[in-house]
Formats: C-alpha cells, structure tokens, sequence
C-alpha cells in the first residue's frame, strides 16, 4: 500500500514545522508557539508515522526521544585528523606563540579570532545533502566511535540543515551546569559514583547505550569548525562561525576578532571573571589565526595546529586544613561523609564544607582528618575535596572509616543494595531522617510551609511531636506552646496559619514532599500533570509509569517500591484524613487571541499601568510575566524603556511597541 499523497505532503510539511520550531526554541531561544502547540503538533507527526510506518525518515524529529538501544559504539575513520589543542597557562606564552606565528608568517601583525573554550567533548558531524548522517567521537584523532543515535537526541542538533549541504563540521558538546549539579545530586541519592565535572558527565552520557536515557539529560552544544572551507567559499574563521549559525548550527555567540594580542589578553581577562555568570563551564579561551591562508601556511605539528592555541583559566584551587569528617544522615538513610575545613574564598564565594560523597570516595583519595586538602569548585559550583596534600602531614592525621552504627540514632547500618557505594541507617524511625524529609516537606519546591524552619522542625521532633510528615497537620496551639521557650503567640498563629494553607498546594508539591527516592521537581510535575490524584498516582503500574516521557525503569521501580510501603500508605491516609489536597487543580488555559503567549512590556504605557496591561493580557489568553526570559514570546515597548529591550534582541524576542500591540490586539 503506499501513502497517499495528501498525507506525504502533510507529513513532509510537520516535519520541517516541529523542526524550525525546535531550532527556535533551542538555536535561536526565541520560540513563537507555546509549548502546548508544539506538543500538538509533535503528537500529530507521531500518529501519522506510526499509521504509516513506511514514511518515517532518518531526519524525523520524533527521533529525538530516542529508544534504540545499542549493544556497543562502531569504530569510525575520521575524515581528517581531529587535533588537539596546544596549552598554556600564562600570558608570557601567549606571547611567545604570537611571536612564533609572526615569525613564520613573516609579518608584523596578525588578526586572530578568540573564541570561548567550552568544557565538554568534542564531535564531528556528517551532513548529507542537508541531512545528519554520522555523529563521531573524537577517539584518539584517528577513529571515533559512531555516537549518532545519541546526538540525534539533543534538540541543538539540527536533523535537517538550512541549506542542502554536504558538510562535515566539529564542535563541543557540553552539559549545562545546572544538569550537571541535578545529575550529581540524583547520583549521590542513588548511591552511584559521582562526575567530577560537567565534561565527564557529558562523556559518560554519550557513551550511554539507551538513547532514550541520552535524552532525559540536558546535553546542549556550539559548532565552531568546518572541514574544508574553501568548499563553501570561507576565507577566515569569523566567516566560518557566520556561516555555520547560518545552516542552523548553534555557535557560541562570546567570540571576538582580536587586532592584536593585547586585545587577546584582554579578551582572556574579561572572561576570566565572567565566566562564573555562564550556564556552561568553560576552562580558558582559544586562539585562532583568523585568516585560513595563513593557518595553511603555518600548518601543523603532528599533534596540534601551529595556528591556534588554548589559554586555560587558572583553575581556582586552593589548600586548607580539614578539620573533622562529618558524618549527615539523608531522608532515605544515606550516611554522607562531609568535609569541613577552615573557611578559604573560592571563585566568589566563602567555602566551608565539602561533600565526600562516599566511604569509597575517601579511601581511593586517602583524605584524613587533620590533613591539608586541595579544594575546588567542580564545575565551577560545587565545593569539592580533590585530595590530601601528604608531604605536610604530621602523623597526626586520623583514618577515617564507615561508622559500625548510625551517628545519630545508634541504629543499624548497611547496604541496600550490594552494587551500592552508599551506606545507610536501616532504622525506619531515625529521627535524623525524619528530620530530613521533614525539612523537605516544608521546603519551598515541596508543600512551602514558611515559617517552620530547621530549628523549630529539630524540637518538633526530639519533643516527639512529629513522628512523620502528616503529624504536621494534627499541631495544635497547645502542642505547639509545649516547645517552651521562644514560642510567642505570633509564632503559634503564623506556624498553624502557614500549616493550614499548605492543604491546598497542587499535587505536584505534595509528591516532592513525600520524598519519592529519586524524582525531581520535573518529574514531580509530569507525574502530577499525568496522574491528577495521589490515588491515581499509588494505582499506577510499571507500563503505565514509563509511558510517561523522562520516566525510565529505574524512577518506574523507585516510584512503586516507595507507594507500596505500609508506612507510606498510612502517611497518605492521615494526610487525607486532616484535610490535604490530594487531587491537582486543573490548570485550563483561557482561551483568547494571545493564547498560550508569554508576554512581558518595559517602560511606561500611555493607555494603562503595568498590572492593568497584566490583567489585560491575560484576558486575552496570555500569561504575562514581569521577567524577560528566553521562554518570553513577546516584549511590549512604552515610553522610557529599560534593558529589557536588548535583551529581548539578544533573545530574538519579538517587540511590539505601545502602538503596535493595541493596533492588534485592541478589544472591541
Ligand atoms: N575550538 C575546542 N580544537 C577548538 C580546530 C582546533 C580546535 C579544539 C577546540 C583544532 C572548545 C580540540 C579537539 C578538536 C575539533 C579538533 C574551540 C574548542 N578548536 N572553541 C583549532 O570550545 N572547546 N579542540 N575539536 N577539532
């Protein structure tokens, strides 16, 4: 049977519709639909190629969600070698390189173009006539390892480029910080080993054989080399940079042409500083002869080209005395060593204390107590120990091994699992834990009790008001006042107050405030927006749970094992029983011309103030929000406007002025 031909059409149009809208959204980050239109038409592209399997194509979007699971990566010849970069830390061999290059170029001046160096891993991708055809590792330079499936799931990555091209190109494929610091987190939950930094991890998550678990992880990237140039008439690398964004790369926007090498410096200098402020990590910066004739003439050595060179950030580590290993106990058991030394200023901020994640972590390092310790920030974010520095022991450093028993209750420990590096306390009433899911509970990505804070919760419970989370709900003023000491009538009334208003909270909260091991706030959000009630929730089955996009087997098994406790179930029965919310609130979008728009406006408005434009908005459909972000669809102009406006240019945001909106969307 083939396809008819209104349905090739219709398919073919889909598929270029999702994909342009995915390159705005990630490439570009200035969406113009709403999530929920995306969705809507995503949804479409996979009934029909699941109707007619016979149209799916290798460029589809719907092949981003992944699902091939390989067995092992191919080995792969690479085209041209892929170099690597020389090194150098300071500015004396910046100059020597620049005299270097001078020299053998014969001249008195060079232009260079300085680019960001991106903390991630590098990768060649093969377009054919337009279309992805390979993705390679860097491997040794020579053979890589086919990663293609994997690629094709970061949403960065064009599918299908904007010109049909047959091109090879090579970049950085990182992840941002911030997943970096979830993924760990999730890690350190589940007892696994830990990345010691956004590069490994990226590494470690191209290297998964589940592509479906490749695109659960934020992997993002920024293209910045063509082979071959002279095909697609480039003549230096800022053309080169154009060029790529051009056919719907996404490249770095932080470059800049350097006239000469005090500029680079500079250059080297400013982000030194900056870089703190980026959603990526980056180690230095690169240098490159801009013009393509001249790195032909300098050419390369066997390892790296003679044109280009890398200038690292001195990688902010610093020694300082670790004066005890501390022992904290998790709300699901897990004993965390904890390292806490004599305070030192690391890349902006006091550091005090360091996680070292587990018994295992300690030993392969040999940290004692009493040492003198290497720390830095992994990642530029978390504190972390690197090592002892051992020629300044004394002797009197002490050896520091897993606790026989649980530091805080005396209770029992053990694994739970062999494979487990984590040790835990197998006391089910320890009231460390239960203070820790507690201050979980409370917190404000959870049920937003405000008011209860760490101290008050620590009385609660060695006054054994709160045995668990429902307890909360069954306070009284007479309970309450019984804490003594420090508890004035304001407190009372604010405490059961905030208590009573937290029965209301959406689902979503309730679900991280349980403390499911393993789930997020996304994944809190999605169960909740899938399941609506608990109930629904506690009935659903392993087929139901992994279903749902970004939930795998393991989060599918956690979510069961932890419904399917007595005590849970009997936590869940009092919270219902004092009167929690367990059902979600339906959040209906309105309806309206401005439906499903993210609206923002600066300056001031001839017609009305801002909160009156807010509501404006939002009876037209839209959710006006006061902040501009990457998500905004479109920014308002008034008299007078602030920086709103150049961002919302850098973004590619569509404005409107005062004028403009009201000629359109004036209600009649
Ligand atoms: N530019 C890494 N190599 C880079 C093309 C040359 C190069 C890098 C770079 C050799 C970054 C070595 C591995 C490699 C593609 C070879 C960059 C970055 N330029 N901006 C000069 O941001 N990490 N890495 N990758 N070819």
């Amino acid at each position: 049977m083939s396809v008819p031909k209104d349905i090739k059409e219709r398919y073919e149009k889909l598929k270029s519709e999702v994909e342009e809208h995915n390159y705005r959204y990630y490439v570009l980050a200035s969406p113009v639909i709403s999530d929920q239109e995306y969705d809507k038409l995503f949804k479409e592209l996979v009934e029909l190629e699941k109707k007619y399997p016979e149209l799916k194509s290798s460029d589809s979007p719907t092949q981003r969600v992944g699902g091939i699971v390989l067995e092992g990566f191919q080995k792969v010849n690479h085209s041209v070698l892929m170099l690597s970069l020389d090194n150098t830390y300071n500015e004396e061999e910046i100059l020597e390189f620049h005299k270097r290059v001078l020299k053998n170029l014969k001249k008195e001046n060079v232009e260079y173009l300085c680019e960001l160096k991106i903390d991630g891993v590098s990768v060649a991708l093969r377009y054919k006539d337009g279309v992805l055809s390979q993705a390679i590792t860097r491997g040794d330079g020579t053979v890589g390892e086919d990663i293609t499936e994997n690629v094709k799931t970061i949403p960065a990555i064009p599918l299908r480029l904007r010109k049909n091209v047959s091109i090879e190109v090579r970049g950085e494929i990182y992840m941002p910080k911030k997943e970096f610091v979830r993924i760990n987190s999730e890690r350190e939950e589940k007892g696994l080993p830990i990345f010691a930094n956004p590069r490994n991890s990226t590494a470690g998550t191209l290297k998964l054989l589940n592509s479906s678990e490749v695109a659960k992880r934020k992997l993002n990237c920024f293209m910045y080399y063509v082979i071959n140039p002279q095909n697609y008439n480039l003549k230096t690398q800022e053309e080169a940079l154009n060029f790529l964004k051009e056919i719907g790369f996404r490249v770095n926007p932080n470059y800049k042409k350097a006239e000469s090498i005090e500029e680079v410096v500079e250059f080297w200098e400013s982000w030194n500083s900056k870089r703190k402020e980026l959603e990526y990590e980056v180690d230095g910066i690169v240098v490159k002869v801009n013009n393509f004739e001249f790195q032909r003439l300098l050419g390369e050595t066997v390892r790296s080209p003679r044109w280009a060179i890398a200038f690292k950030f001195k990688a902010d580590q610093k020694e300082t005395k670790l004066e005890n290993i501390k022992f904290q106990v998790g709300s699901t058991g897990i004993i965390t060593p904890v390292a806490e030394f004599v305070p030192i200023q690391l890349e902006g901020t006091i550091v005090r204390r360091a996680s070292l994640h587990n018994f295992d972590y300690i030993k392969e390092r040999d940290i004692r107590a009493g040492d003198y310790v290497i720390v830095k920030k992994a990642g530029g974010i978390i504190p972390q120990v690197i090592g002892p520095v051992k020629e300044k022991r004394t002797g009197e450093e002490k050896v520091v091994t897993p606790p026989k028993s649980c530091p805080v209750c005396g209770g029992k420990v053990g694994k739970i699992r062999e494979s487990e590096v984590a040790i835990r306390c197998l006391n089910p009433s320890c009231p460390e834990k239960l203070l820790r899911s507690l201050e979980n509970f409370v917190s404000r990505n959870a049920m937003n009790i405000q008011g209860i804070g760490p101290k008050i919760l620590k009385r609660m419970v060695e006054s054994k008001l709160l045995k668990d989370v429902s307890d909360l709900y069954y306070l009284n003023e007479e309970k309450i006042r019984s804490l003594g000491e420090g508890i004035g009538d304001k407190t009372v009334e604010n405490i059961l107050n905030q208590i009573e208003q937290s029965k209301s909270r959406e689902l979503d909260r309730l679900i991280n405030g349980l403390g499911v091991p393993n789930i997020g706030t996304k994944t809190a959000k999605d169960l909740a927006n899938h399941f609506k009630t608990l109930d629904n929730l506690m009935k659903a089955n392993f087929d139901e749970l992994i279903e749902i996009e970004g939930i795998g087997e393991d989060i599918a098994n956690s979510i069961i094992k932890f419904f399917s406790q007595e005590e849970v179930k009997k936590i869940i029965k009092k919270l219902k029983e004092a009167g929690v919310k367990t059902g979600q609130k339906e959040i209906k979008e309105k309806e309206g011309p401005l439906k499903g728009l993210i609206i923002c406006q600066t300056g001031v408005l001839s017609r009305m103030t801002r909160q009156e434009f807010a509501e404006y908005v939002e009876s037209l459909g839209a959710v006006f929000n006061e902040n501009l972000t990457k998500r905004t669809n479109l920014l308002v102009v008034g008299e007078n406007p602030g920086s709103k406006v150049e961002k919302a240019q850098k973004y590619g945001t569509v404005i409107m002025s005062e004028e403009e909106f009201f000629e359109k969307y004036e209600k009649n």
